[in-house]
């Protein structure tokens, strides 16, 4: 369950790694990482946790109790811990170092129905920022009018043997047919087991999410828990602003079982079980037909690299995207213009942020993101209605 330990051949680089953190500027991107502890995944993919159970993800649309969507707001958001936080460790052994994404990196998939009931579940991710790194994102699902949007950046610092990292941005969640928002917040986390060579994520403290609709759902996360002494535990609550009963109760852990309660009976209305439930595989293009931005295709040379293991190719194949990237910043510079970004605009301000985040005294923090970003619809529907952009040499 803890992961796989540093493996011998590797132990002789985990000590100059420990140094290294220990006396660290808090910037993720920098950090020299051994490489068996590298990912060959950029972060531009994380965005994709957010909807890999897409029937979960649309589940509040069919819901015509206020409460009830409220809660299935909730739930959904509870069922992607799982990918979000652990999936790295499930799949490869261990949390990962991502490939750091360059500006205007693009992530494009989408989540496919053979059912005809969910319709298409769209995703479009851009890394909006390099400088500091913030990955914008948007996913959609037009059949039952639903529609996620956020942006994130991270904020770290090590202190006594763990890396501490604070998220920097929000998700907002929306649903067309209730004109509804929900506002949520992105908990914090710290990474355990590095002493071990085997890093894995605990959240920390709490994370809200806050409905225009009046309703407001708390989890609190209690780590290897004082409550059940079992990892990845928490406690969730949904109450009604203004109100003093809680409507529902949810705890268990994320990664495991989690059993709904109603708030007065205490009586199981609904339960969890993230060990079974299947996840939808994303649908990306195949490598030849994407466009030279997006992740898959550009990083394709040092993916390779890093999967054979090659630390020479991988560098230098890192370096040519780096000194690629660098001159072009520097054009820019001198020609007094800025990196278009493709589907997403920097505002300076969002009102629905705004009238969410007072309700609760959530701020933007703007300087950490380099901008409030909003996922720009004349963008993409001016993308769907032109032709696929042609091969760049
Ligand atoms: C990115 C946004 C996702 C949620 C998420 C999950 C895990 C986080 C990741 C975010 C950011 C990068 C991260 C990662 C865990 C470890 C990794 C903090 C917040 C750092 C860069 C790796 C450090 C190296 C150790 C493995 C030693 O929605």
């Amino acid at each position: 369950e803890e992961g796989a330990a540093v493996p011998p051949a590797a132990k002789s680089s985990w000590g100059p790694f420990l140094k290294s953190i220990a006396s660290f500027n808090g910037d993720l991107a920098s950090l020299t990482a051994p490489p068996f502890i590298l990912s060959s995944t950029s972060l531009t993919e994380y965005s994709g946790y957010w909807a890999e159970h897409p029937e979960l993800f649309i589940a509040p649309a069919k819901e015509k109790d206020a409460a009830k969507r409220a809660l299935l707001v909730l739930k959904w958001f509870l069922s992607t811990l799982k990918q979000q936080y652990s999936s790295r460790n499930e799949k490869l052994g261990s949390e990962k170092k991502p490939l750091n994404p360059f500006l205007g990196e693009l992530f494009l998939g989408v989540w496919k129905d053979e059912s005809g009931v969910i319709g298409e579940t769209k995703l479009i991710s851009e890394q909006v920022s390099h400088h500091p790194p913030v990955t914008a994102y948007a996913i959609i699902n037009e059949k039952y009018g639903v529609k996620l949007e956020g942006y994130n950046g991270q904020k770290a610092s090590f202190s006594k043997g763990t890396i501490n990292v604070k998220q920097v941005g929000h998700a907002i969640y929306h649903l067309k047919e209730f004109d509804e928002h929900y506002l949520i917040t992105l908990p914090s986390l710290h990474i355990e087991g590095i002493v071990y060579g085997s890093p894995y994520v605990e959240l920390n403290k709490s994370t809200t999410i806050t409905s225009s609709s009046g309703y407001v759902a708390t989890i609190d996360y209690s780590g290897k828990g004082w409550i059940s002494g079992k990892k990845n535990s928490f406690t969730a609550t949904l109450t009604k602003e203004g109100g003093k009963d809680v409507l529902y109760t949810i705890d268990g852990q994320w990664n495991d079982k989690f059993t709904v309660k109603d708030g007065k009976s205490k009586s199981e209305v609904d339960s969890y079980n993230a060990k079974i439930t299947k996840t939808t595989p994303l649908y990306i293009a195949p490598i030849e037909e994407q466009d030279p931005l997006e992740s898959r295709r550009a990083w394709q040379k040092v993916q390779d690299a890093i999967g054979r293991g090659d630390l020479e190719t991988t560098g230098a194949e890192k370096s040519k995207i780096e000194n690629e990237q660098r001159e072009m910043r520097k054009r820019e510079k001198e020609e007094g213009r800025e990196w278009e970004r493709r589907y997403f605009s920097r505002v300076e301000e969002d009102p629905v942020f705004t009238k969410l985040a007072a309700k609760r005294e959530i701020t933007a923090e703007a300087d950490k993101t380099s901008g409030i970003w909003v996922f720009d619809e004349e963008k993409y529907k001016k993308l769907l209605a032109s032709p696929a952009p042609s091969e760049e040499s």
